[in-house]
């Protein structure tokens, strides 16, 4: 079973356009695993603890169950438009979580991984954790990526995390705790330099942070919400459970945990393996991250602040969610920061999906209604650029596999639009509706119609996974419904049979037109 998972969003707004990116992505990633013949288990949902969601919600005036219920609802609202399907959903309030990270909290203490200390030193409200002096930049200062910092003195609970530093620094380096993009593993072992002497507060005093999960040991306190939120991993999954949850040996480790590059250091690439280890988690069970780049405004970050925080919801609306599905993994790079440009989103579907994929559907299905009834047959006319077509299509699908499997989602779009804009150029050269025109050309037309929808039948199955229903309709109007169970493997020559009839075009991306 391949089990991918996303980070889970704090819902103490409405979600923005990197919220959308991450879901949209790892949807993406679930489906085409699904294409390529896996079981997929799809993960996500919502970081509901924290002092971030208390802060709103005093600034707010309302309780803050009431605003995180509230928010949630936004989130699973837009997941549904957007056509991420995801097959659980995670909510750190619920019950089977809290008493999963209680038993763990339990274990460990039990265990001696935990100890009480009393500590004075400086706190970034913002990330909501303590700083060191080597959190301080080049002039002595905590800079502006700290948000307000205080000075707190307090007792807390510790996790013995620098028990696991040795060890960790040997699974990145041996790839046993699996980082993607390889770059980001660099980022990884020069962060475990620094911090590798320090160990990890994990709880918070009621007295100034009640919105958590209390210590099972001391309950004064409530849990660390980053110690709390990674277990979502797990207690979705069915560790330990009871419950009618999946079963955890099937699903665990995690094939791919998705996340942001603001939250690989220290949270998914420190704390969440020696969490593991500490566990009892063995190498073999270490998950793997695959790590994306942020969506930015012109080259800006997206801030509440700075008022530029761009709505996915708008977007799905204005331009259709599956334009916005398009548009987010053909043009974001894996790993790669990326500009958020709705020019450039209209551009990238007005050229890729209305004009040249939509413009092959059209006309092959119009042209073969036209002048073949409907009716591919079996022609035995081939010739080279007939050939060239074939061999198009076939590297094509091999680029488009191979980009997919390194979740390179752009790479693997531009590979089948190159298909076809070589499918559009044929047409071009070979000319059907002049072909149409003589009764002798009979065998080449059939032939050249045949190449062309066939080409589409491929297309709507590869490209399934970014644009599900539009790839639904070619289906249907090519009459083989039956393509939304292929999967990639079963890709050869002759998804449409001869003899076949295809229906009537109807265009399945009508170009946007952008007022002035
Ligand atoms: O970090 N572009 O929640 P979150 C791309 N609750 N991705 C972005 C982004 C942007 N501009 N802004 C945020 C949290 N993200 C924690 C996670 S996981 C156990 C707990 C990504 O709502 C971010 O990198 O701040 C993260 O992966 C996800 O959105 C949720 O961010």
């Amino acid at each position: 079973m391949f089990y991918i998972t996303t980070a889970i969003d704090y819902p103490n707004g409405a979600p923005h356009i990197g919220h959308a990116y991450e879901k949209i992505l790892t949807d993406v990633i679930a489906r085409h695993r699904r294409l390529a013949g896996d079981d997929a288990y799809f993960l996500t949902g919502v970081d509901q603890h924290g002092q971030k969601m208390q802060q709103t919600a005093e600034k707010e005036g309302v309780n803050v169950a009431t605003l995180a219920n509230r928010n949630t609802k936004k989130f699973i609202a837009l997941w549904k438009k957007l056509g991420v399907q995801y097959d659980g959903w995670a909510e750190t309030t619920a019950d089977l979580h809290k008493q999963c990270v209680q038993n763990i909290l339990t274990k460990l203490h039990d265990e001696g991984q935990l100890y009480k200390k009393a500590y004075k030193g400086f706190y970034s409200v913002r990330q909501e954790q303590y700083l060191t002096e080597k959190d301080r930049n080049e002039a002595g200062e905590f800079g502006p990526e700290w948000g307000e910092v205080i000075e707190l003195e307090e007792e807390n609970w510790y996790f013995k995390l620098s028990e696991h530093a040795e060890w960790l620094k040997e699974v990145v380096t041996s790839g046993e705790f699996g980082i993607t993009p390889a770059f980001r593993r660099n980022e990884v072992l020069n962060a475990l330099e620094r911090a590798a002497d320090t160990d990890l507060c994990i709880s918070r005093p009621k007295d100034r942070l009640h919105w958590g999960i209390e210590l099972p040991f001391d309950t004064d306190f409530v849990t660390y919400v980053w110690f709390d939120a990674l277990i979502n991993y797990i207690s979705f999954a069915g560790y330990e459970a009871a419950e009618n949850l999946p079963d955890f040996d099937k699903l665990w480790p995690a094939d791919l945990h998705v996340i942001g590059k603001d939250i690989l250091v220290p949270a998914h690439a420190i704390y969440w393996p020696c969490m593991l280890h500490a566990m009892g988690f063995t190498n073999e069970q270490m998950p793997t991250l695959l790590v994306h780049g942020f969506l930015n405004i012109r080259g800006e970050k997206m801030s509440s602040s700075l008022g530029n925080i761009v709505d996915p919801d708008a977007l799905a609306e204005q331009f259709g969610a599956e334009t916005l599905r398009y548009y987010l993994v053909r043009d974001v790079v894996i790993g790669k920061d990326a500009d958020f440009d709705v020019q450039r989103l209209v551009t990238l579907y007005n050229t890729e999906l209305a004009n040249d994929l939509g413009n092959l559907c059209n006309r092959a299905l119009s042209m073969s209604k036209r002048s073949l009834g409907g009716i591919m047959e079996a022609s035995d006319y081939d010739d080279d650029d007939s050939a060239a077509l074939r061999k198009s299509l076939a590297d094509s699908t091999a680029a488009y596999n191979e980009a997919m499997e390194s979740y390179d989602t752009s790479a693997a779009l531009r590979a089948l639009n190159k298909h076809v804009s070589f499918c559009n150029g044929y047409a071009e050269r070979n000319k059907p509706w002049e072909l149409a025109k003589d009764e002798t050309q009979r065998a080449k037309l059939a032939s050249v119609l045949y190449h062309m929808v066939e080409s589409c039948a491929h297309i709507s199955v590869l490209l399934s996974p970014v644009t599900p229903e539009a790839c639904a309709k070619i289906h249907n109007q090519l009459r083989l419904p039956e393509l939304a169970e292929k999967k990639s493997t079963d890709l050869a020559w002759g998804l449409v049979p001869a003899g076949h009839e295809v229906g009537k075009p109807k265009p399945v991306f009508p170009r946007i037109q952008l007022e002035e």
